[in-house]
């Protein structure tokens, strides 16, 4: 079998999607994500102009010798950009190679090693009789697992809540947004949300939350010990992660579990919160994290340190990442749990799907290869549209970390 052709489909279907299809002599194609959120078109053109035409010709069969080619042979090494390049090569080869096998991907990663993939999905609110709301309809939806976010009192426009009743969306089309940041109000705020929502909920329900990268080492340090009473499943990016040595000072005040990663683009962003076991869930994604291929690699490292996967699953992340981090998490034996954060009904139109939600699990379905597919017809009607993530500030006007 050889590549014959590949060509890329951006869409903007409520949000823009990169999706790469590489097609075989044998009539066999393969999808592939390449959505990098506010940067889609760097991707898009890294690959048409600089990795398509080295793919023509070659056997799809060789997975890891296209992965070592496209990492190695570029010389410049790992960034967001070539990373979710590789990482789309590789997601659509592994989708041949399950079609051409006529089995799930799953089966080619060791197969299952557990019927359902545990997800959790979001619940947001403007203040926390909304955030409680939230929660407990989700609850009643059959998720075992909720992330919990709030409006904080005296900051306009919080992290994770949705604008106007719409469903919680980060990129908003036109030039970026700005929203405040108060780290004061936020740390005085959130031990009273999870204080409501665990009264409302009770214990079995998994809460999470997502810091978003905004605290110093000591200020997440208190606000894990804070939250310890309520159990979290979960402190996510409670600090940026460039300097990894930051997440030891924040472990050794407090055993709230911590998740980070859904910006890394390589294991080595990893290395040395897995070896230390600073960090307890891993939250690089397939897209963002080079691939399948990759992966496995750092997921199979993080199991020797007992660090389990956490993947990244918001809608920049398309229903081919979904369908590719399910397969993944029903395979590998370390894995902790998924994000959901469902795509809109059109998006779901334009990706056609295997995977599923039933009572608080996902299952990738047992269609060969991702399971996913693109109608390219209802694509075309839907172009790219400039997107980006909002950037923050600081209530004095000083830019922070969104
Ligand atoms: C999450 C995330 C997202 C990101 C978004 C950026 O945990 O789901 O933090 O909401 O902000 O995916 O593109
Ligand atoms: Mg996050």
């Amino acid at each position: 079998m050889k590549i014959e052709s590949a060509k890329l489909i951006v869409c903007s279907p409520d949000r823009n999607f990169v999706t790469l299809k590489i097609v075989t002599d044998e009539g066999i194609y393969g999808l592939g994500d390449a959505t990098l959120n506010g940067r889609e078109l760097a991707v898009a053109w890294y690959l048409t102009e600089h990795v398509l035409p080295c793919l023509i010709g070659r056997d799809p069969f060789q997975i890891e010798d296209i992965w070592q080619y496209l990492y190695r042979g570029a010389y410049w090494r790992r960034g967001p950009v070539t990373m979710s390049a590789i990482a789309a090569v590789d997601m659509a080869l592994w989708d041949i190679k399950g079609k051409a096998l006529n089995t799930p991907v799953y089966n080619l990663l060791g197969g299952k090693s557990r019927e359902g993939v545990l997800v959790y999905t979001h619940a947001n609110g403007a203040d926390i009789a909304e955030a409680v709301d939230s929660v407990q309809r989700h609850a009643a939806e059959g998720y075992l697992a909720v992330r919990a976010q709030s409006g904080v009192p005296g900051v306009a426009s919080s992290y994770g809540v949705p604008k106007s009743g719409k469903p919680y969306e980060p990129a908003e089309r036109g030039l970026p947004s700005e929203s405040l940041w108060s780290t004061e109000k936020y740390l005085n705020f959130v031990p009273k949300l999870f204080d409501a929502v665990r009264n409302a909920c009770g214990e079995d329900l998994h809460l999470l939350h997502d810091v978003h990268h905004r605290l110093t080492p000591i200020e997440a340090a208190r606000l894990g010990k804070a939250l310890e009473p309520y159990h979290l499943f979960w402190m996510e990016d409670p600090t940026p992660a460039e300097n990894q040595d930051a997440f030891r000072l924040i472990r050794e005040h407090t055993v709230t579990p911590i998740a980070t990663g859904e910006v890394f683009n390589s294991f080595w962003d990893a290395h040395d919160l897995i070896r230390n076991q600073w960090i307890d869930y891993l939250r690089m994604t397939i897209v963002h994290g080079g691939g399948i291929t990759a992966l496995k690699k750092a997921a199979d490292f993080a199991a020797v340190y007992q660090v389990r996967t956490g993947f990244h699953g918001a809608t920049d992340l398309s229903p081919v990442t979904m369908a590719a981090a399910l397969h993944f998490g029903l395979a590998v034996h370390n894995f902790g749990i998924q994000e959901h954060m469902p795509h809109t009904k059109l998006t779901d139109e334009v990706f056609p799907h295997a995977y599923s939600f039933n009572a608080g699990y996902m299952y990738p379905g047992d269609a060969p290869g991702l399971g996913v597919d693109i109608d390219e017809a209802l694509a075309a009607k839907y172009p790219y549209q400039r997107a980006y993530l909002p950037i923050a500030r600081k209530l004095d006007g000083t830019l922070t970390d969104w």
